[in-house]
Formats: structure tokens, sequence, C-alpha cells
């Protein structure tokens, strides 16, 4: 049975024009947040949060949702009065759950102005980031803003921003003349350290600025505006048709942007907001001081080793990540990096069983009615694995011992984005979208250490500790030939017996 959970009672229709009325229409309310990203992710994740927040004590919290680019998820909530379906999917039921939290949307590319206007609305008082680990213009071989990027460049030009970090950066600048109202700062992302990852960069960004516009900016960044880490947790992958059929077939009405996600959710937040925030900890967040703790936890052990998966499932040629778990030698391999080498390098938060945890992940990425690609997951490895791997690989090596199943994990991913002449990784792994595809395939490389070397060392994608790891860099080449010509079972077989 759909349990059909609206927070504002059923009153009017999901979709003008739909002939069943089974949601509703929000009452009107002001928004309180601004959300940049308006993926699946956020909709499935802070979306549902708010909800139950509002639920609980009410608020002024509204959401205006922003997407970067696509028009597709913002022209279809304008249609169905921002009211959409987050699909909560396992393979014993799928259940209905409709947030109804935002008032409004819009896309930035369309209209950048207008994001710069919303952030110094004192109405507005936390904006809230999901632009993926690909969003924030890092450079990973300077470890800072990247000055290069011509985005960037533009941007600290002039005119309407177009990156993310110049949009919070010139918004704040507006803020700070149009009052300085409180504001807090939220990254949802995969990052270490989030909050303060965010900081830095919008402050290198107003620090390139010349004097009289960059100053008073930071004058008001260090009074009035906070930076708070979290770690976000819900496994969402991107609709398919099929799901908007069975998501139409239950609701009784057709819904263009339902969301599919996992039954698990959850949100570790650091609880500094400069200007009140909604009760998130009505929806389950929990609001503690070791979200570094949280936050390691979760980017190494569910998503390093979800690399894993995702790159050994995409060479082995299946299409989804409960398809790759079922794969013995895979599942092998997950629990091998899993309980050998990111265990060892995290500190679980207190109250936290790590052996608990470890066994819900291996059901989570069991889930097999989810459907969550390889593809999905293995997508933006250069910028996603720069998060998750260089820490362990350190604290591996360090104590003396060899990180083989990181190793494979970076070698299947070369062999499937940056794949050596004649080597073909089959579809899912060219499916795979990686902002350093073109970087890696630009130079023809002569073998699997020279691909290493180029990947590691020169292109520096996981920053100048692991380039430094000559030992580590050779073993991925090896692995990379191993792959090529003996196959990734071989590969797989190696690195376990290593
Ligand atoms: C995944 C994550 O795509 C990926 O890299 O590892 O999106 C993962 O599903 C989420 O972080 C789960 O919270």
């Amino acid at each position: 049975m759909p349990i059909i959970d609206d927070p504002f009672g059923p009153t009017a229709s999901l979709h003008r024009g739909a002939r069943t009325s089974v949601a509703s229409s929000p009452a009107p309310r002001a928004a309180g947040i601004l959300h940049l990203g308006l993926g699946s992710f956020h909709r499935a994740h802070q979306a549902v949060y708010t909800a139950a927040a509002l639920r609980a004590e009410g608020g002024d919290w509204g959401i205006v949702g922003v997407a970067s680019r696509s028009r597709r998820v913002v022209d279809a909530l304008h249609a169905q009065d921002h009211l959409y379906a987050v699909a909560t999917v396992s393979p014993e039921a799928t259940t209905l759950d409709i947030p109804g939290v935002h008032t409004d949307s819009y896309v930035a590319a369309a209209d950048p102005a207008r994001v710069v206007a919303d952030l110094s609305d004192p109405r507005i008082r936390i904006v809230t980031l999901t632009v993926t680990e690909n969003g924030y213009s890092f450079s990973p071989s300077t470890q800072h803003l990247d000055v290069t990027d011509p985005r960037v460049q533009a941007d600290l030009r002039g005119g309407a921003p177009m990156s993310t970090v110049a949009q919070l950066a010139r918004g704040l600048q507006a803020r700070a003349s149009a009052g300085g109202a409180p504001l807090s700062i939220l990254s949802c992302d995969n990052l270490l350290s989030n909050g303060s990852h965010t900081e830095k960069l919008v402050r290198e960004f107003l620090q390139e600025l010349p004097d009289a516009e960059g100053s008073d900016v930071l004058t008001y960044l260090d009074r009035a505006v906070t930076f708070p880490s979290s770690m976000v947790d819900r496994i969402v992958p991107s609709t398919t048709a099929e799901l908007t059929d069975r998501v139409a077939g239950l609701l009784g009405v057709r819904d263009e942007v339902p969301v599919p996600a996992e039954p698990f959710t959850m949100w570790a937040i650091e609880d500094r907001f400069a200007g009140g925030r909604p009760a998130w900890e009505a929806g389950g967040a929990v609001f503690t001081d070791e979200v570094g703790a949280y936050e390691q936890l979760k980017v190494r052990l569910l998503n390093g080793t979800h690399s894993l998966i995702a790159y050994l499932g995409a060479l082995r040629g299946v299409p989804t990540i409960p398809d790759a778990i079922a794969l013995a030698d895979i599942e092998a391999a997950a629990a091998a990096v899993l309980r050998g080498e990111y265990e060892p390098s995290v500190t679980a938060p207190a109250g936290v069983d790590i052996e608990q945890y470890e066994r819900d992940l291996f059901a989570r990425w069991g889930n097999s009615a989810l459907g969550h690609r390889t593809s999905q997951v293995g997508s933006d490895g250069s910028v996603k694995l720069g998060q998750r791997i260089p820490g362990p690989i350190a604290h591996a090596l360090d104590r003396g011992e060899f990180p083989h199943l990181i190793a494979l994990t970076v070698a299947a991913y070369l062999a499937c984005v940056a794949p050596p002449a004649g080597f073909d990784p089959g579809p899912h792994a060219e499916a795979m979208t990686d902002p350093a595809r073109e970087r890696l395939t630009a130079v023809p490389t002569r073998d699997g250490r020279d691909l290493a070397h180029r990947a590691i060392v020169d292109l520096r994608l996981f920053g100048d500790d692991v380039a430094h790891r000559t030992a580590f860099v050779d073993r991925v080449g090896d692995l990379v030939d191993t792959i090529v010509r003996r196959g990734v079972e071989s590969a797989i077989a190696d690195s376990l017996a290593a």
C-alpha cells in the first residue's frame, strides 16, 4: 500500500488538469531557504527533512529551488504547483511521500542575477547546496579555488556570475550592502569538511577581487555568516520512465518528476546557524559536533567502496550496483576494501556501531528494486575519488600496509574513463561522464604505468600526497595492464591475493 504522506492535507491536485486529487498545494508561506542544485538528491533528502520540520513546528522555511542549467525539473514543478513524489523503493514495497515544501523554482543559467538578488533578501536565512563534488571550482592540484577555470575567470571579471562559488560571493556582497542580515551556507555535498571547504573557496574568490570590492564583505562574513558542515546520506538513483509510470499508477495522477530513493536516510549537521533553522531533527537529522567523523565514515566506507563496485561492475558488463555486488568476486573485493583499507582510517562517531553500519551498507548496495546504475556512481570519478581515497592511502602506507584494493579502484576507474588503445571497457563505462576525460586522453599513453603517472602525478587528480607515493602509482599502472591484458577478473583475484 502506498503511503501518501502530505504535510498539508489532501486538498489540491498534483498535476493541473488531472482528474483525481490526491495531494495538496502547500498553504502559502514564505521561503527561508534558497537551494542551489535542484537535482534528485535534494528533492529526496533535504526537502523531506524540511517537510518533517514544517509538520512538527511550522516556520517560514519554504524552499526556493534553483537548478543550475536544465529547465526540465523547473518546468515540471511549475506545472505541478511544486509538488512531486519521493518513491521510497525496496524489494518489499514502494511508498510515496510528497514533501510539498518548494515555494518557487528557476534556472540559474537563465537568471543569474536573480540568484544574487535572492541571496541578498533578508527573508532567506539559509542557503543549502547540492552542486556535486564537481560544482565547487576546486583545483585538487593547488588545493585552492581554480582560478585557471575560464568560468571562474569570467566571474572574477564581473557580470552575472555563473559558477556556484561566484554566485555565493556576489550574493554575499549584495547582502552585505543591503544591511548584512545573518546567513548560513550549508553544503550538502559529499566533501570532507564541506562547510569550511565552501567558506574557503568563497573567501578566496572575494580575495581575488580588487580591494574596494572584496573587503567589506569579508568583515560581514566574519560577523554574520556561518558555514556549518553536514554529512548527507541517501542513495538516490536517476528517475526512469518505468518509475514515473509506476508512481503515476500509485498516485492516480501523472507526476513528471518523481524521485526514487532507498529507505535509509541520514543527515548529521553542525548546529551553527546564524539566522535560525528548521527543526530538521523532526525528520531524524542529528545535530552534532562530530560531523567530521560522520563525513569520514560515510565518504570512505560508503562512497569509497561504492566507487570500487561501480568501476568493477561496469568492466564486468553489469548495469547496476546490485548486479555488481551480486558477483562473488566484486562482493569479496568490496568487503576487503571496506574492512581492510577504509575502516582502519576512520574513527566512528559516538553511538555509531561500525559493524552494523557495514552490514547495512551491503544490504543497501544490494537493493535490487532501486536499480542504481554503475555508470551513475562511476561518473565524475576524478573529483569524487579525490575526496574518498587520499586519506586512506596515506593511512595504510604510513603504517607499512599496501592499499591494493584502493589501487584496484583507481586502475578500474582509469580503464573505464581513459581506456588504453585497443581496450573496450564496455557500454556502462562509456556512459560515465568525467570532467577529466579529455585531459586524460589528450596524450596517448604507452602502457598502464604511463597512464597512472599521467593521471596521478602530471594531472595531480588526487592531490599532492598521492602523487608522491610512487609504489602506489606503479601498482595502479600494473593493475591497468592486468585489466587490459588478462581481464578485470584477474585484476580482482591478484588484488585479493596480494
Ligand atoms: C555515490 C553517492 O554517485 C556516487 O558517487 O557514491 O551518490 C551515494 O549514492 C550517496 O552519497 C549516498 O548517500
